[in-house]
């Protein structure tokens, strides 16, 4: 560890490429999702698992069995009223006890009867009072717990033309999202998150970033966008919209999974691990970038999320190879050589530029953090460590009895 003092963060300037990546092995702000462990599927079936947690609690041990394996991902984000507890500072205490910390807070308004038609953007009154409520009380649990974000996913949209007026709704959203954001703790961000379709066909609420981007305008500066990666159209250049919520301070979270057609929730990187790369490229150019301190400032503060459901992989490891893969492609963004990339770009040098990247994006990584890992005591290999140490088997045995959790 002797070039340690010249490594400091990933915005620093370092010799070799251990110091260079070596802020993915320690400090990458990864975060689990506690419903990333319980039963899922799709509509059509779902295929239970042993081993699944049965209620707040065991979720919380299996991120921070995460968390220690992988030495990163030490904050699990909840999902209410999936985790609601009676006692949300204990269950911060429990978690706290087990290394990891409290995460974002996720409200849930599209789970009841209620919002049939809507929550937020609902046409009654009524609803939306019910839904602001809710998410009040998910402000109350950030404060609890000791969380920083509050996130705000909505189902809202419609099924077909001329069911609702698209000005009113988003006039009735605007309105209810700014009775909600005072409320937020002190220092707290809200984050909205956006998705094109789905569970509505025609039209969605928030559907884009630019929506959730001008409806956080309306609230203030704390209200940022959540990109979910995989909430685009096919096609869409995700990188793209990085880089304009990070030049506008608005990029606050990401949903990190991958796709293939539509929100399908697959592992991140692995369909298309140079997109989860050229996303990163962006973060990273942020972070070096001193001539933007808004820029700077705003990548240094985003929460890399895993929103990811896994249907029909074993849990534990899909999350364990997950945090890997996206230590794996943020260091490969680290060895980008910006300088030369500058001038290659400067000097109008396609081919060189466009080899700078590629080139850092072929890099083979591996070696490099399971010497780091080594270095802090950590398993070399996190995802081989935790199969080989009879942790399933002693899941399986323990979790008997009981409902497992899913989505409800
Ligand atoms: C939504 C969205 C939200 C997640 C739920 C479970 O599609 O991605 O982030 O909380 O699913
Ligand atoms: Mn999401």
């Amino acid at each position: 560890m002797s070039h340690v003092e010249t490594a400091g963060g990933p915005g620093a300037r370092a010799a070799t490429d251990l110091e260079r990546i070596e802020w993915t092995a320690t400090d990458l702000a990864v975060e689990i999702p506690s419903w990333g462990f319980v039963n899922t599927g799709t509509r059509f079936r779902v295929f239970p698992q042993p081993g699944v947690p049965r209620d707040a609690l065991e979720k919380i041990e299996d991120a921070a069995t995460v968390a220690r394996f992988t030495g990163i991902a030490r904050t699990v984000a909840l999902h209410i009223p999936w985790d609601t507890v009676d006692d949300f500072g204990g269950l911060a205490a429990y978690a706290r006890e087990r290394g990891i910390r409290i995460g974002g807070i996720n409200s849930n308004t599209f789970q009841d009867e209620d919002y049939k038609l809507g929550s937020l953007c609902h046409p009654s009154a009524a609803v939306r009072r019910k839904a602001i409520d809710h998410i009040l009380a998910c402000c109350d649990i950030a404060r609890q717990t000791g969380s920083g974000i509050v996130k705000v996913w909505l189902a809202d949209g419609t099924n077909y033309p001329g069911q609702d007026d698209f000005r009113a709704r988003r006039r009735r959203l605007i309105d209810s999202l700014a009775e909600v954001y005072p409320a937020l703790p002190e220092g707290a961000r809200m984050v909205l998150e956006y998705k094109l379709y789905e569970p509505a066909f025609y039209h969605t609420d928030v559907q884009d970033w630019g929506e959730s981007l001008s409806v956080c305008q309306h609230l203030g500066e704390r209200a940022q966008v959540c990109v979910d990666t995989g909430h685009h159209a096919m096609g869409v250049n995700i990188e793209q919209i990085v880089a304009i919520l990070l030049q506008e301070g608005r990029l606050g979270a990401f949903d990190l999974n991958d796709k293939k057609y539509g929100d399908d929730d697959l592992m991140v990187g692995s369909i298309d691990p140079y997109q989860l790369f050229r996303i990163f490229h962006e973060l990273v150019g942020a972070l070096r970038d001193e001539g933007d301190p808004l820029a700077r400032s705003t990548a240094a503060g985003v929460v890399y999320m895993i929103d990811q459901c896994h249907n029909i992989e074993p849990k534990i490891p899909a999350m364990i190879r997950s945090v890997m893969t996206l230590q794996e492609t943020f260091a490969r963004a680290l060895l980008v050589d910006h300088a030369a990339l500058r001038e290659a770009q400067a000097g109008g040098d396609v081919l060189e530029a466009n080899r700078i990247l590629q080139g850092a994006f072929q890099t083979d990584v591996r070696p490099l953090l399971a010497e780091l890992r080594a270095r802090r005591g950590l398993p070399a290999d996190p995802y081989r460590a935790y199969l080989e140490s009879g942790e399933v088997e002693r899941r399986a045995a323990a979790r008997v009895g009981g409902s497992a959790a899913g989505w409800g």
